[in-house]
């Protein structure tokens, strides 16, 4: 479990890395090793709920509760940017325009307060456990 957990994290960091260097270096063997991860990863994610919406100047679900080694994929649906920065520094997105994702990976457990820094009252909670 422990492991799984360990591999999904580092594929979600990987995996841009790793799409660059297929292409330029196509080696079946790691197309072969992504498509695995990706299963995996995708499994884990219908588990456990690990995203957060961002509608209408509202992060949803205001409090997600996940699991440590969880990442969480913020997406901004609404039509105005928007980031997602953590209180205590800890993760910080771009500015997300209309559909932009962020994604950040849980590796203790916490609380982890964050807030949109364009509109400083959205605010939202990250519980890890
Ligand atoms: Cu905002």
């Amino acid at each position: 479990m422990t492991m799984t957990k360990k591999n999904v994290c580092l594929t979600g960091l990987a995996i841009p890395v790793m799409v660059a260097a297929l292409l330029l270096l196509t080696g079946s063997r790691n197309v072969e090793a992504n498509d695995q991860a990706s299963a995996v990863n995708t499994a884990v994610n219908t588990a456990v709920n690990t995203a957060v919406k961002i509608d209408n100047f509202v992060f949803g679900p205001q409090t997600l509760t996940v699991p440590v080694g969880t990442t969480v994929t913020w997406t901004n649906s609404d039509d105005i940017p928007h980031t997602a920065v953590s209180t205590d520094g800890v993760f910080k997105s771009k500015v997300m325009d209309t559909d932009e994702k962020f994604s950040y990976t849980f590796s203790k457990a916490g609380t982890y307060s964050y807030y949109c820094t364009i509109h400083p009252k959205m605010t939202g909670k990250i519980v890890v456990q």
